[in-house]
């Protein structure tokens, strides 16, 4: 199977969490693409929608899903999205979308995660993915030099050749050449670096499930 068909498989199989009559949080990346696109199947069943991205927002629109902003929400059942990397414990890395912040804000109002990768997402030690860090403009530089005193090496993620902008208006560095043996120590320890506005590490809080396409079929880790 192609990785395409391993991320639809995935997506397909993550209906399953969607609860009839609430609201799903909804990821970024290409296999949250395919989640949304099974989503549309089903979009007379739910109330709506809170989207990670603005991304993710035009794509539910565009298949007329209603999309609520999460002032207006005070809880929902399940966040279902993507990951970069993730471990046997639920840890992820994210963010090489650059939507991480708003990615970690609705996971944090959902009941559950649902985490939906094709298999080659699964590592043993997090950190061979570039580790995503949003960061304020005006600092980020101050935060690469902190970010490389950790054994790493910030690099400010361009776009067309200048900074990207996330659609919070913030920058990306991305840390190549970590080895995350402690994800949750990591992001406690990135977090408090003045200037940091969201860390890719899902550790803290990581997924309750994760749905994995392998060429045998999904696997489901809890
Ligand atoms: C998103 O999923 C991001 O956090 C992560 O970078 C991305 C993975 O993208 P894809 O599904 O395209 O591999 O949640």
């Amino acid at each position: 199977m192609t990785q395409d068909e391993l991320k639809q498989a995935v997506a397909r199989a993550a209906i399953e969490y969607v609860v009839p009559g609430q609201i799903v949080g909804v990821g970024t990346g290409s296999t949250a693409n395919f989640f949304i696109d099974e989503l549309a199947k089903i979009k007379d069943t739910i109330t709506g929608t809170v989207a990670s991205s603005e991304a993710t927002a035009a794509r539910l629109r565009s298949h007329g899903i209603k999309v609520f902003d999460l002032n207006d929400v005070i809880s929902m059942p399940v966040y279902i999205d993507g990951a970069d990397e993730i471990d046997a414990n639920g840890a992820m890395i994210k963010g090489g979308g650059a939507a991480l912040t708003r990615e970690k804000i609705v996971a944090s109002v959902a009941e559950k995660f649902v985490c939906i990768a094709d298999g080659s997402k699964l590592v043993k030690v997090l950190g061979k993915f570039p580790l995503p860090v949003e960061v304020i403009p005006m600092a980020q530089a101050a935060v690469a030099r902190q970010l490389n005193l950790l054994g790493g090496e910030a690099k400010l993620r361009l776009k067309d050749g200048h900074p990207l902008i996330t659609d919070n208006g913030n920058m990306i560095l991305d840390v190549h050449g970590m080895q995350i043996a402690n994800p949750v120590a990591m992001e406690a320890l990135m977090n408090n670096i003045v200037g940091v506005v969201t860390v890719g590490l899902f550790a803290k809080q990581g997924a309750n499930v994760c749905l994995l396409g392998m060429e045998d079929g999904v696997k489901t880790l809890t």
